[in-house]
């Protein structure tokens, strides 16, 4: 079993890697086929990209991948490609007309420190540039994995996925009475939810998993998405700016539907830990692989203080 501070340590080792991808990907120089890349958007994409964040879905796709026994730079750089949608639906959330957050990752958010046009066109930027990151040979030499990939990345960031799930968000903000507990789990689901799970499952398509392993690391990977939401809801609740590097105790300002409000903060707790335990258990469908650092993320993901 692997113990808080190794993950933690892991965990600090496989962000460096990450950054170190994305500072090499976000260059002023153009790829073959553009034309030019202009330096004030370059600048804002890389305010919105690196300097922080714990790059936890990249960990994922790359740990996932290794416990089924692919090593390299594939999965770093698929991992990349998710974080690089991850970053810019935070440039886009923070936006006046969405979140309209000042603070993210305890710095300026990107249409602070640049402008509104700036930073929508960095989100566009950044997802964009996502699919030619999966596109890249780098990722695998087998171009079905690679298609699969794509697909599988469109899907989880898509409208059935994350832009989905924000929508249904923005939309229960302005409605007249709050979600039920059922909608706001399959809006959580599709909101941070796919991009969590698809992280997961990346790894195992990259890696050629069996039908039943990958069947078990999409209940790992569910169960574990919604274990974030829950814990991220919780920290809004009870913790403050200084430890989450973004405004805090927002969502019972604004309504939000979040399962703190609708169970209680006990209850709310309760589910966490129940939802790492269910994410633990699924990895009982992987037998003969090393899962030990999977099963010490459902563990850190529902203990996280930031
Ligand atoms: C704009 C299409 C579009 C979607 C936005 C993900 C999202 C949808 C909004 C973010 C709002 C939010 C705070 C959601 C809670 C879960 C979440 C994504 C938290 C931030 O992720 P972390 O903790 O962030 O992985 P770091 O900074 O570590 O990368």
């Amino acid at each position: 079993m692997m113990d808080a501070s190794e993950f933690e340590t892991l965990l600090g080792v496989r962000a460096r890697a990450c950054e170190a991808a994305l500072d090499a990907l976000l260059t002023a120089t153009p790829a073959p086929g553009e034309i030019a890349r202009p330096e004030r958007l370059v600048a804002a994409m890389r305010h919105g990209a690196l300097g922080g964040g714990k790059r936890l879905r990249p960990f994922l796709t790359v740990e996932t991948a290794r416990a089924l026994g692919l090593e390299g730079e594939g999965p770093l750089l698929a991992g990349c490609a998710l974080e690089l949608i991850h970053c810019y639906s935070l440039v886009h959330d923070d936006l006046p007309a969405m979140d309209d957050d000042d603070l993210r990752r305890g710095r300026p958010t990107v249409h602070v420190a640049y402008d509104e046009a700036s930073a929508i066109l960095a989100g566009d930027g950044l997802l964009t540039l996502a699919f030619d990151v999966i596109c890249d040979e780098r990722v695998s030499a087998d171009p079905a994995r690679r298609l699969a990939a794509a697909q599988g990345l469109a899907r989880a960031a898509g409208i059935g996925g994350m832009a989905g799930g924000q929508a249904l968000d923005l939309a229960a903000e302005t409605a007249g009475a709050p979600l039920s507990a059922e909608d706001t789990m399959q809006m959580q689901a599709m909101k941070t939810g796919a991009l969590i799970a698809f992280a997961v499952d990346q790894g195992a398509i990259l890696a050629g998993a069996s039908d039943a392993e990958r069947a078990s690391l999409a209940r790992y990977g569910r169960a574990l998405g919604a274990c974030f939401q829950i814990a991220d809801d919780i920290l809004d609740a009870e913790s403050d700016a200084a430890t989450l590097g973004k405004r805090a105790g927002k969502d019972a300002g604004r309504n939000k539907a979040t399962l703190v409000a609708l169970l209680g903060l006990p209850a709310a707790k309760a589910r966490r830990e129940a939802l790492a335990r269910e994410a633990e258990a699924a990895l009982a469908g992987l037998p003969g692989r090393d899962v030990a650092v999977l099963a010490a993320a459902a563990r850190f993901v529902a203990s996280r203080r930031n």
